[in-house]
């Protein structure tokens, strides 16, 4: 399966807003998520977000800053190419200011007010987990209509007995 990277951007502790995105173009157009997308040969996970940050927003994380919170797999048995094991990662703290790419659209949301009705259907149950400063572990099965949660499972996640380390 296809791995790939979502970056979540806070400000303030607990997050009072957030950077989300609209994607503009691909996977998932119109919609709106973090910040990532697949890790390349030779990335680690971290090196993958950092540099699909870059590209996507103009800002930059570390290592250090980047805190890796769990790991998100999406299944779509309809659509198998779709399937993708995601590793996600927050940070409190960047470089640089935020600037639309081709890809996506940033839009920072209040926490209170986060649009999930524009997001994927799964959003509802990992973001404010995440948010809450959880860290865990989720799987969510796609209806046929490819855009409907029918499975959900979530459980604790720990970065070094999962191999999600830096
Ligand atoms: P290219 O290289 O353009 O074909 P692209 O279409 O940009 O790739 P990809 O695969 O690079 O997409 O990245 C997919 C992005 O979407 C990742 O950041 C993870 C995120 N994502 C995938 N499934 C998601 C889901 N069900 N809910 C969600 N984000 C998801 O909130």
């Amino acid at each position: 399966m296809r791995e790939t990277t979502l970056c979540l951007l806070a400000e303030g502790t607990p997050p009072r807003r957030i950077l989300l995105g609209m994607k503009k173009e691909g996977f998932g157009a119109g919609k709106i998520t973090g910040f990532g997308g697949k890790i390349e040969p030779g990335e680690t996970p971290a090196m993958a977000a950092i540099r699909e940050l870059e590209e996507e927003t103009g800002i930059r994380v570390t290592c250090e800053e980047l805190e890796p919170v769990g790991q998100l797999q999406f299944l779509f048995p309809s659509r198998p190419g779709w399937s993708q094991l995601v590793h996600v990662f927050l940070s409190h703290r960047w470089l640089g200011t935020v600037r639309e790419g081709r890809e996506m659209k940033p839009v920072w949301c209040a926490v209170g007010e986060i649009p999930f009705e524009q997001m994927w259907d799964d959003a509802t149950y990992w973001l404010p987990r995440f948010l809450g400063g959880e860290r865990i572990r989720g799987s969510f099965v796609f209806a046929k209509d490819n855009e409907t949660v029918a499975e959900v499972s979530i459980s604790g996640w720990e970065e070094r007995s999962e191999g999600g380390q830096l």
